[in-house]
């Protein structure tokens, strides 16, 4: 567990001080300082990521975590609802001004792919990235050991979605180089602040995540096939099991990994549901 300790400071301050130093003042960026003084989000949080296939159950094993773990837990929704607009009103986010005009960006892209999904990936990474680095919640404030759960992750837009779209022919290659040359450098910019200490894979297989997302029935996913689930599956394994994938960051090469079985339903099955919870907490204190 690391001590997350930092705190932006602006370029007008960060040359001040060079000046003040007698140094070179800086260039215009955004730099991290760990000064404890200036920090207010400086805290021992443990963060994780669930990941998994569309519709396996992250958001359904993500409620029951901090149902179960209750003050010390904190869970991050994917910011599905930023994707399709849904009004404020109807979601716990805080949709910025600029969202009025987005649109549903999801049915866009499952509508026309090549034409959205380098705008999508942009998007999305936007929005995890802003939910990173959002301040922890009151309640964990006062959490002796507080952990971040976050349904997904910039690390599954990139080695799952992206990556796929590229091969599938949606993201050319000129969308793909920029792609990921901004996303290496941003992540690499923020550094310790976005940095994961464990993943959590929700595994199972292709045809069940299609029963289990015909059930949802999200308008918005009704031409998703089995095959486009057979990809994100097969590229799931590559990256948490087989450890196949070529990755860009180091503390991701050996971050530790719990493989959860979900094939069988635990949504209704409160043993099976406790079964998780102790794995999932033994997890968590072993990090
Ligand atoms: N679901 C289910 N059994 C389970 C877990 C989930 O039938 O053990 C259902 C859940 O009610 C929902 C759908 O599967 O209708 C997809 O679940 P969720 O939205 O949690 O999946 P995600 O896309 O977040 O992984
Ligand atoms: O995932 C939410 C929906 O969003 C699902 O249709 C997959 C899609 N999604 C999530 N991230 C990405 C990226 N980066 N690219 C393309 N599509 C994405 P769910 O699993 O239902 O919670
Ligand atoms: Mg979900």
């Amino acid at each position: 567990r690391k001590l997350i300790s930092t705190a932006k400071c602006d370029w007008e301050r960060c040359n001040k001080i060079q000046l003040m130093m007698g140094t070179e003042p800086a260039r215009k960026r955004v730099c991290t300082t760990t000064d404890a003084v200036e920090n207010h989000r400086s805290q021992e949080v443990t963060r994780i990521s669930v990941e998994g296939n569309i519709a396996v159950g992250k958001s359904t094993f993500a409620e029951l975590l901090e149902q179960m773990a209750s003050s010390q837990w904190e869970i991050i929704p994917e910011p599905i609802a930023k994707w399709c607009n849904i009004p404020a009103s109807s979601c716990k986010e805080d949709l910025s001004s600029t969202q009025q005009n987005v649109g549903n960006l999801l049915q866009m892209l499952y509508q026309d792919p090549h034409r959205w999904s380098y705008t999508f990936q942009s998007y999305s990474c936007m929005s995890r990235i802003k939910a990173h680095l959002a301040p922890v919640s009151p309640k964990l404030q006062n959490a002796e050991e507080p952990v971040q759960i976050f349904e997904r992750s910039v690390y599954s837009d990139r080695y799952i979605f992206a990556s796929n779209l590229y091969e599938l022919g949606c993201l050319n290659e000129t969308e793909w180089t920029i792609y990921q040359d901004w996303h290496t450098y941003l992540l690499n910019q923020f550094g310790s602040r976005i940095a994961l200490e464990g993943i959590i894979y929700l595994q199972a297989a292709p045809e069940k995540c299609l029963e289990r997302l015909r059930q949802r029935g999200r308008d918005e996913e009704k031409e998703i096939q089995l095959g486009y689930l057979k990809q994100l599956h097969s590229r799931h394994e590559n990256w948490l099991v087989k450890h196949s994938t070529e990755l860009h960051f180091e503390h991701l090469k050996n971050i530790p990994v719990l493989i959860l079985d979900v094939n069988e339903d635990f949504e209704d099955d409160k043993s099976r549901q406790e079964e998780l919870f102790k794995q999932v907490k033994n997890f968590v204190n072993n990090l």
